[in-house]
């Protein structure tokens, strides 16, 4: 086993070979109980405020889809919810599977959505990204849900079409003037808890906000998506998809809900 990945000889079943942290007792994703959920009133909204000019590229890295945004300075920034202070946002990225039954990495309900749209933010006040990384609330992750029915999604269209640009590892097209915002759904309920990153080396310093309205993507859209590779340029062909990682023990921990 040289790198990790999603296959059986570099899976998620094997991470903690590498990285121990991977066992840790705040890791994730976890699933959602709706009866194990706690409301808090004392939660208040979140409020994403975006600079289109910040988004650069694009990329294909063989195990996810990312699109980088400039976070040298406060410029696309999340508050608010369980969070303190504002935290910027550095990338997006996306987990799907092979089929519409499964994709996602959180589970509500047992419910699998088809994909789960990651927005990964930093807390500034730790310097940088990897300073970020070390603390407790260093990254806040806001989870947005693809499930799939017969409309479209127009907003998901920019990331789609430049699919065709990198289809393969190591692939990357600049990728400017985008405000993610507008993938997001109507309601901003959202579920709120601690855990970790849900890559190696799986580091403990996420507070997850997970939005409980899906957004809806049509077939076709999520086809587009499984048609990047896993290989590189002039290699064999292989589907990059099932780049989830399974659920995690909860151990104790209490998911808070913004909703009754
Ligand atoms: S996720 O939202 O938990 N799926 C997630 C996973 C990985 C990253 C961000 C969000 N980013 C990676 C960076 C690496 C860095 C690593 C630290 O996080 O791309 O450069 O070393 O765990
Ligand atoms: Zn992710």
């Amino acid at each position: 086993q040289s790198v990790w990945g999603y296959d059986r000889e570099n899976g998620p079943e094997h991470w903690h070979e590498n990285y121990p942290m991977a066992k840790g007792d705040k890791q994730s994703p976890i699933e959602i109980n709706s009866k194990d959920v706690r409301h808090d009133s004392s939660l208040s909204s979140w409020h994403a405020s975006y600079d289109p000019g910040a988004a650069k590229t694009i990329l294909n890295n063989g195990r996810t889809c990312r699109v980088v945004f400039d976070d040298s300075f406060d410029r696309s920034v999340l508050r608010g919810g369980p969070l303190t202070g504002a935290y910027r946002l550095r990338q997006l990225h996306l987990h799907w599977g092979s089929a519409d039954d499964h994709g996602s990495e959180h589970v509500i309900d047992g419910v699998k959505y088809a994909a789960e749209l990651h927005l990964v933010h930093w807390n500034p006040k730790h310097g940088n990204f990897a300073g970020a990384l070390k603390q407790p609330d260093g990254v806040a992750v806001v989870g947005v849900f693809l499930k799939v029915g017969k409309t479209p999604k127009p907003e998901m269209k920019r990331i789609l079409e430049e699919i065709d640009n990198i289809k393969t590892k190591g692939k990357e097209a600049p990728f400017q003037h985008f405000d993610p915002s507008i993938l997001f759904p109507k309601s901003r309920d959202y579920w709120t808890y601690h855990g970790s990153f849900t890559t190696p080396p799986c580091e403990e310093c996420i507070t997850w906000i997970l939005l409980r309205e899906p957004i809806e993507v049509s077939p076709d859209q999520m086809a587009r998506l499984r048609s990047l590779s896993k290989n590189g340029e002039n290699e064999p062909m292989c589907p990059l998809v099932d780049n989830w990682r399974p659920l995690q023990p909860v151990k104790g921990r209490i998911v808070r809900a913004s909703f009754k």
